[in-house]
């Protein structure tokens, strides 16, 4: 007999062979909770991988199992090579992990990938679980964040209450800014059944109760507002334009003020009035989940991630303070950035274009900028786009693009994986947002295999 699924049916169908997947991994770690053994967590530095190593400490805080995390900017050969020298009964990586199967099958003790990149053919030993929603045809760059791959092992051990972790994660790594799809969606319905999170409508602009309005704005990367998003004086002009002081908070704002900004901001960018989600018991500050993802973001790309950390287990106070003076600095630089980029323009080959700084400043933000740059335009976003960074004796190459392109055939995870490959370097990541890392003499080229490749991709679609 022949018959044949809609698509909803496909989806759900996917959707629960990861679920079973993941129950496999809350089935192990279980029993290593109640032998009361100590856990091994490796996480990505990033806000998606600080609220995945986050749900899981918190997991284990109530279950009064102890921990020790490591928060690595990516997997190397070295990384692993040390860690398999190390004698925990499991090691859990999360937000990371998925292309290093081959390497931790070797690993004697359990293991549990809790991840979302782009997965590696590669069969995973008895020992070894492998969440992620890739093998199942769920696009983990769309659906799902390691936070999320991270919270699907916990779940069924009463852990609802932790489900915002995984959209903090989600909005870290721009999925939630047009509404949650896919298994997102089922997350965001534990979250409000276990009243953890709530929804409302409102203006997206960040910082309302702490900044002034003009910064409010400025800092407002997404949704994107050309002419006002990383543009102090642009925003100012606007305010000045609208007739809105520019020194007040948005939170001290008279209601027809309010009314008036968001008409003039919806007319430039209708995204900015949408969902809001929110964890009603928490810091004003904190409040917001994407807002607690910006946070977090800034603690990661400022390598302060134990501070990122400890405030998502739960450390308020001195440690708010400080993270909030680093997101100052943070989003202080990536105004910088944006400017540099406006100033120098990108470099063009045939089917991409880079731009390439050894300022510092630029290294831990580079795909940061140029992500922001592409939204508010100030990339022409008809090329993916590299932004090349020096490290060391290696370059650090984060790839941005957008989802028209990703429809097109561009796959950066995977043109970057192989480019780097090819020159002794690793990268990977998602098909619309990648990176790597290879030596510097193998730069240009490094850049012209990444350029036919992205060209075979786009012509072979
Ligand atoms: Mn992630």
């Amino acid at each position: 007999m022949v018959y044949y699924l809609k698509v909803g049916d496909t989806i759900h169908k996917k959707q629960h062979s990861l679920l079973n997947r993941a129950k496999e991994a809350t089935n192990m770690l279980k029993e290593h909770i109640d032998k009361d053994d100590t856990i091994r967590i490796i996480s990505h530095n990033d806000a998606d991988g600080i609220s995945a190593a986050a749900i899981i400490a918190n997991a284990l805080n109530e279950e009064k199992i102890q921990y020790h995390i490591s928060i690595v900017p990516r997997l190397t050969d070295k990384v692993i090579d040390k860690l398999r020298q190390e004698q925990y009964p499991l090691f859990i990586f999360s937000d990371m992990g998925s292309a290093f199967v081959k390497e931790l099958n070797f690993f004697k003790n359990d293991v549990i990938i809790a991840d979302h990149h782009q997965v590696d053919d590669v069969e995973s030993d008895s020992n070894l679980i492998h969440v992620n929603p890739h093998l199942f045809g769920i696009d983990g760059s769309k659906d799902l964040s390691g936070a999320g791959s991270s919270y699907l092992i916990l779940r069924e051990l009463d852990k609802k209450h932790l489900s915002y972790f995984a959209l903090i994660g989600a909005f870290g790594d721009m999925q939630g800014q047009k509404g949650f799809t896919g298994i997102n969606e089922m997350i965001v319905q534990d979250g409000v059944n276990t009243g953890n999170i709530e929804i409302t409508e409102g203006l997206k602009i960040v910082s309302k109760s702490s900044e002034p309005l003009f910064k409010s704005l400025a800092y407002t990367f997404t949704p994107p507002l050309p002419g006002i998003t990383g543009d102090l004086e642009g925003s100012m002009a606007f305010l000045e334009k609208t007739g809105i002081s520019y020194g007040i908070k948005f939170s001290d704002l008279a209601l027809e003020e309010k009314d008036a900004l968001m008409e003039r901001l919806i007319a430039i960018n209708p995204d900015i009035f949408g969902n809001i989600y929110y964890i009603p018991k928490e810091n004003p500050l904190l409040r917001d989940l994407e807002e607690y993802a910006y946070i977090l973001d800034a603690t990661g790309k400022n390598k302060k991630t134990g501070l990122g950390l400890s405030i998502a287990i739960g450390e308020r106070k001195k440690a708010l303070e400080t993270a909030q003076n680093i997101q100052r600095i943070y989003r202080k630089n990536i105004v910088k950035g944006l400017e540099w980029i406006k100033k120098n323009g990108t470099i063009e080959l045939n089917a991409i274009q880079y731009l390439y700084s050894d300022d510092k400043l630029f290294k831990s933000i580079m795909g940061t900028i140029i992500s922001i740059a592409l939204s508010i335009k100030s990339i022409d976003s008809s090329k993916p786009v590299f932004g090349l960074s020096k490290l060391h004796k290696d370059i650090k190459i984060s790839g941005r693009t957008t989802r028209e392109l990703v429809d097109k055939g561009v796959d950066l995870g995977k043109a970057l994986h192989d480019s780097s490959n090819n020159f002794g370097g690793q990268g990977g990541g998602h098909d619309i947002a990648a990176g790597a890392m290879v030596s510097e003499e193998s730069k240009d080229l490094f850049l012209h295999l990444v350029d036919e490749i992205v060209e075979h991709q786009l012509n072979s679609n």
